[in-house]
């Protein structure tokens, strides 16, 4: 793209939000030269002031003062990171509501005004890894989201779990230094499996069901684009009646929920570290614009107290049978970061920044969380974090907050309190907009202590482990496995395969099995055996099969058969699903017939099979032509690529001769072939899920179909 082309693309989307709009972008004109940070023209760049006669190099000296700018501002481009969700991928967006259906429950009109368009920035986080750890490894994944509401900003700062480890905030240092690095050696980078974090939930047994969900396929998404996202806490709305409401928040993903296999991740850890980042990027700059549902639930005030569990206790979900979810609103990313520091590591959300209508509860988490994220602000950031560009709402901010370091306002007049002889910028009542504190009667003994419900912990971690389909149950038994393997101290192993024998009797044995940890005899408590479909994350795959967004390799060497190929490119865009030719060299592929090296009539390779591996990809096409199927067949690497694939349960599909390869060379076992079908099953990690019907219009296709569960 030329860059008047990319300046004009810019232009349009500053017309379509007035967040990108208040951005102010810097004019990035080519023709602009070269300056000092206080503007001064600079005439070389290349070489620090120093004594040079042209023979000898005499001493660099002090006085250049461009170069000790230069240096100096290098010197000090690091802030700290943050202390958790510290690695991250942003993107803009905005969010709509259906219509008016939450009016009977807030008065904020960025959840009950349809002719709204409220911009949105969603950052996506891993928890336990520094700045530069991989994107792919088991964790939870932060969703926090950025509202720039005509009413002031508003932040969900949620996870891709509904449930978090603890319950009261003074907990949160003690699980975040259980799971981070040990302190000794500053082992392990990304990882939960070694022994402190596993004594710790061993010994904090509130954290059980969360831990559960860790460990299940949603510690390792396939995308930041598949999976939900969740408020977690219990926060609170008013309406204009003066009544209150509990409610929770959920983000439900267009594409359905999706996971990598284990293997799958471990190896894009080491592959591309950066998968999930670059995935986002990708999809938007394909014009896969990534969408979500928005839904709550919601339990008027007086029915606080109706459910077994306390609906302040956010180790629990409201199980979607009792409170059902009301989807109300979507949220699309259509644009990608322009500039990642000032965007996404700036960016800095905080659970306490919530609008007129919407409010918190007595949740012992989010109250301490309303603490945390202004003050971590501090230091990342410094007292002014609100004025920085990312941050600062798209409505007027007048107050008589002033001073503090890095502060970039300037406000003209006399005074700077209230009141003021003036009248000056007076406070609103909330009838006017001014922000609705709701009246709530508190009576109860100060005391640290918690409520009686918080002391049941195994219920709804029963009620997950019961939910999950055979695979999912089985790819849990393997992450547990993994985890506690990992710990070499056998108080701590051992004391979580007892802890684990409280949820189910068959998963304890199994892990207990293969970690050596103490295999129960019987269950530690019964399974009270309820199940709840909607904890399945198979329960959120998308209505229609789709191939939207997704990967397809097409596999090939010289002589391959060009219309089979141009025909599956076209199929795939029609699909907005992309494709990519991967060859024996990054560079032109030449199809059967024409003369190799000329330049003409190939098609551009984007990858040679060592370049990228089958891991990045969903699936995979062998399309005919004798030579190249030969060629494919005869080399190890493209043997290695499918059966890969295959053990990762992917799509693999084959025309012609590539089918030849296929039976012959690959030799995968187990496989049933469809001849002719026009559709293509997909095979994922936790079973038979479709990721989309592969229409291969008048070709002759053969499609494997691999029969295999898991
Ligand atoms: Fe956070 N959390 N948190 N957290 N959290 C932070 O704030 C904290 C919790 C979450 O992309 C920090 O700006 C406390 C639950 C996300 O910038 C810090 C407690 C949930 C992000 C902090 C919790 C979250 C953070 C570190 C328990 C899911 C990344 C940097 C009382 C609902 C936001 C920062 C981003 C970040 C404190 C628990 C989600 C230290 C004290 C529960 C997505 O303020």
């Amino acid at each position: 793209m030329s860059m008047i082309d990319a300046l004009k693309q810019r232009v349009t989307a500053v017309a379509e939000s007035e967040k990108i709009a208040d951005l102010q972008y810097e004019t990035t004109n080519p023709e602009q030269y070269l300056t000092t940070d206080h503007g001064v023209k600079v005439a070389e760049t290349d070489n620090w002031l120093k004594v040079q006669d042209g023979t000898h190099t005499g001493p660099s000296l002090l006085e250049d003062q461009i170069g000790r700018e230069k240096i100096t501002r290098f010197d000090h481009e690091r802030i700290p990171e943050r202390v958790v969700h510290a690695r991250g991928a942003g993107a803009f967006g905005y969010f709509k509501v259906f219509d008016d259906s939450a009016k009977k429950y807030t008065l904020a009109p960025v959840l009950t005004d349809s002719s709204r368009t409220t911009p949105t920035f969603v950052r996506f986080s891993t928890v336990q890894g520094s700045r530069g750890s991989a994107d792919t490894v088991r964790d939870v994944r932060g969703f926090a989201v950025k509202f720039y509401t005509q009413e002031g900003n508003w932040d969900i700062v949620g996870n891709d779990i509904p449930v978090f480890f603890i319950q009261d905030a003074i907990k949160f240092p003690d699980i975040v230094h259980a799971v981070k690095p040990e302190p000794h050696n500053e082992v392990p980078q990304g990882q939960s499996a070694h022994n402190n974090f596993w004594d710790f939930v061993g010994l904090q047994p509130e954290s059980a069901y969360k831990v559960l969900w860790a460990m299940s396929d949603r510690g390792i998404p396939r995308s930041y684009r598949m999976m939900q996202g969740f408020g977690v806490n219990t926060y609170t709305l008013s309406n204009a009646q003066g009544e209150r409401f509990f409610v929770k928040f959920h983000w439900i993903p267009e594409l359905g929920v999706h996971s990598l296999v284990w293997d799958e991740a471990l190896k894009i850890g080491g592959q591309d570290p950066d998968f999930h980042r670059k995935d986002l990027q990708e999809a938007i700059d394909n014009g896969a614009y990534p969408k979500w549902t928005f839904a709550i639930q919601v339990i008027p005030e007086a029915n606080e107290h109706d459910f077994e569990f306390d609906i302040l206790d956010a180790t629990k979900v409201w199980p979607e049978e009792l409170i059902p979810l009301q989807s109300i609103g979507e949220m699309i990313l259509n644009r990608t970061i322009d500039e990642y520091f000032p965007q996404v590591e700036q960016v800095a959300f905080c659970t306490a920044n919530v609008i007129s209508g919407i409010g918190f509860s007595d949740d012992p988490l989010l109250q301490g969380r309303n603490f945390s994220y202004f003050d971590t602000q501090i230091s990342r950031l410094g007292v002014n974090w609100q004025e920085l560009p990312i941050n600062r709402p798209v409505c007027p901010v007048m107050n008589y907050q002033r001073d503090g370091q890095m502060r970039h306002r300037i406000h003209q007049g006399t005074v700077n309190y209230w009141p003021n002889r003036k009248g000056h910028f007076k406070p609103v009542p909330h009838t006017d907009g001014g922000f609705f504190d709701h009246p709530q009667k508190i009576e109860g003994i100060k005391q640290r202590a918690r409520g009686k419900k918080f002391q049941e912990h195994y219920n709804q971690a029963q009620l997950f482990y019961n939910s999950l389909s055979e695979y999912e149950r089985a790819h849990l038994v393997s992450a547990f496995s993994f985890e506690l393997s990992h710990c070499d101290d056998p108080i701590v192993y051992e004391s979580y395969t007892k802890l684990l024998n409280n949820i189910d009797f068959d998963l304890a044995k199994q892990v207990a099995i293969n970690v050596g940890g103490v295999v129960p005899e019987g269950p530690a408590r019964e399974n009270h055996g309820k199940r709840s479909p909607s904890l399945s994350q198979l329960y959120y795959a998308p209505k229609e099969p789709t191939i939207k967004s997704r990967r397809i390799a097409i596999l090939v060497a010289d002589g391959f058969d060009l219309s089979q190929v141009e025909a599956l490119r076209a199929v795939i865009k029609a699909g907005s699903a992309t494709s990519w030719i991967i060859g024996p060299r990054r560079g032109w592929v030449y199809p059967e017939g024409a003369v190799a090296g000329s330049g003409k009539g190939g098609v551009w390779a984007d990858h040679h099979y060592e370049g990228q591996r089958s891991t990045l990809f969903d699936a995979f096409i062998v399309p005919g032509g004798a030579k190249s199927a030969q060629a494919l067949a005869e080399n190890g690497r493209t043997i290695h690529w499918i059966r890969e694939a295959f053990g990762h349960c992917k799509v693999i599909g084959a025309i012609g001769e590539g089918v030849a390869f296929l039976r012959e060379a690959v030799m995968l076992p187990g496989i049933e072939y469809q001849t002719n079908s026009n559709s293509s099953q997909v095979v994922s990690s936790f079973g038979v899920v479709t990721i989309g019907k592969l229409t291969l219009a008048n070709i002759a296709v053969d499609t494997l179909k691999i029969s295999q569960d898991d």
